[in-house]
């Protein structure tokens, strides 16, 4: 990307400081734009990795692919990183880029106004501090704000209970008579690593989920220099490995045939209990969740002091526990690992643009979010999103699809202040189009077989994936080069 020849004049506002905010950060100042502050609502940066600490939490995507290109690391402690190695890591890249002053912590964005007088956007903090800005990148993600599942009796609940992305920094589990509600990649994660401790464990279960495993291994130490070529060689090939293993997830297609026999001769292997085995098996296609990678969960499940209950909580009475099927388990510790509300993107902030209409009644009236290739939305003048409508890819690691979009938006971003715009914005045929033909291609994936999954609105839309490779919309990224009339329009004085 070229530097702006001139200086830049432009102010960015970058919501959150998480794995796309940051590479927000780096990426603005690599073409001159270095008037921006990164809002973060946590007291340090890290995003998702800050806040799930959770014991067990960990990256179920290897740790060569699961980290940024613009920073690679020669070895990492383990093929799947840890949540307290990739904090570090992300803490590193802060430091190493010069990011931190340019960090406002503990500062939770309530709003974000466009005012039509100035052309700017009138950013507004939970703590009352106030500025306008030219242009918002908002890095909140996707899974960032925790589901509580509404049960009768759990404000009322006389032990500990959390969820699993606030976890309590000092909570000790030992010899705890423990419930976990949900069986996705969190609750996968922390039932091996707690059930050895605690007295026992129940697995609250309402539909289980397709598991594969991860082959994890620890290396001799972590080697925080640049990747070499073998590295990078490495890199190249878990990236094109996963493409090729994925591709769309097409319902009945030979791929994904071939992904179920792998899942459920993993279930046969693993759980030789056959009763446990039919608990345990899904009945939809694979795919039509995201599938859990974990070795040790299904180990975990084998163990004298947890029992899998087949059945939803739906109360909860003092200390004691309850599921549809009746069963009732006194505890000490409940373990909400239930999700998030990923299908309501950008929740916590309201948008409102200029002609006054809040962001989320646009996509009310549209039947749910929709945006143009995840980061730009008709009406909205240099008002971009990273990990927004449709662009959580199955197929990849989300920071290879976030740096693509870091890179789109600011080259948008780029563009308008190079041209002296005082706004970019993408046109509503542009954004319909696109919408019609990614809905169409939606309709024959495995996410549309009727499972509970995250990915769709009440009304079956769905609006969190991606389903075309990886490859595809980072190509599609780039096509969309700012100066294309008939995709962006642009504004001036
Ligand atoms: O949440 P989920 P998650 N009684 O929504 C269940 C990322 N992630 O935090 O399936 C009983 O997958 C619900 O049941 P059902 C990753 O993208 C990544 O585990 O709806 N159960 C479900 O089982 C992942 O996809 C890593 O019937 C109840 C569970 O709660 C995303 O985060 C690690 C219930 C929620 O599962 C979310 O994963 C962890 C009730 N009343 C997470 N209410 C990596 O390694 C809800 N459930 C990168």
């Amino acid at each position: 990307m070229l530097v702006h020849a001139g200086g830049s004049t432009m102010r960015i506002a970058v919501i959150g400081a998480g794995i796309s905010g940051i590479a927000a950060g780096v990426n603005l100042q690599k073409v001159g734009i270095e008037e921006f502050t990164i809002f973060e609502k946590n007291p340090d940066v890290g995003g998702t990795w800050f806040l799930n600490s959770y014991p067990g939490a960990a990256c179920d995507v290897d740790s060569r692919l699961y980290s940024y290109s613009f920073h690679t690391r020669k070895q990492w402690g383990r093929r799947y990183a840890e949540q307290p190695e990739i904090l570090d890591y992300l803490n590193e890249v802060v430091d190493r880029f010069g990011l931190r002053p340019k960090i406002r912590t503990s500062s939770d964005v309530r709003s974000c106004v466009y005012d039509p007088s100035s052309k700017q956007w009138r950013i507004a903090c939970e703590d009352g501090f106030e500025q306008n800005f030219d242009g918002v990148i908002a890095c909140v993600g996707m899974l960032n704000d925790p589901l509580i599942p509404n049960i009768p009796g759990l404000d009322a609940f006389t032990g500990v209970a959390t969820h699993t992305a606030r976890w309590p920094k000092d909570l000790d589990v030992h010899g705890l008579r423990a419930a976990v509600v949900g069986t996705g990649s969190s609750a996968a994660q922390i039932v091996p690593a707690i059930a050895p401790h605690v007295h026992s464990l129940h697995l609250f279960q309402r539909q289980p989920g397709w598991v594969l495993p991860k082959p994890d291994k620890v290396h001799a130490g972590t080697v925080k220099r640049p990747a070499g070529p073998l590295q990078k060689a490495e890199r190249c090939w878990q990236y094109l490995r996963r493409e090729l293993a994925h591709g769309k997830y097409e319902m009945g297609s030979r791929r994904n045939v071939r992904q179920l026999r792998h899942a459920v001769d993993f279930l046969e292997r693993a759980v030789d209990d056959p009763a446990l085995q039919e608990v345990l098996k899904p009945s939809y296609p694979f795919g039509c969740k995201r599938a859990v990678r974990d070795s040790n969960f299904y180990p975990a499940l084998l163990r004298d002091n947890v029992t899998t209950v087949p059945s939803a909580l739906v109360g909860v009475d003092g200390s004691r526990v309850i599921a549809a099927d009746g069963t009732t388990v006194e505890v000490d510790l409940l373990v909400l690992a239930t999700g998030f509300r990923a299908q309501e993107f950008l929740n916590t902030v309201e948008v409102e643009g200029p002609d006054g209409r809040l962001l989320s009644h646009q996509w009310a009236e549209a039947g749910g979010p929709e945006a143009f290739l995840g980061v730009a939305v008709p009406g909205l003048p240099n008002f971009f999103m990273t990990y927004g409508p449709n662009s959580n890819t199955a197929t990849t690691s989300m920071v290879f699809v976030l740096e693509r979009q870091v890179e789109h938006i600011v080259r948008a971003l780029a563009y308008a202040d190079r041209n002296r715009l005082t706004g970019l914005m993408v046109r509503p045929d542009a954004h319909r189009r696109f919408n019609q033909w990614l809905q169409s291609s939606i309709s024959d994936t495995v996410w549309t077989a009727g499972c509970n999954n995250y990915f769709s609105t009440q009304d079956g839309k769905i609006v969190t994936n991606w389903p075309h490779t990886s490859i595809a919309y980072a190509g599609l990224l780039k096509a969309a080069h700012p100066g294309l009339p008939w995709i962006y329009e642009e504004f001036r004085m």
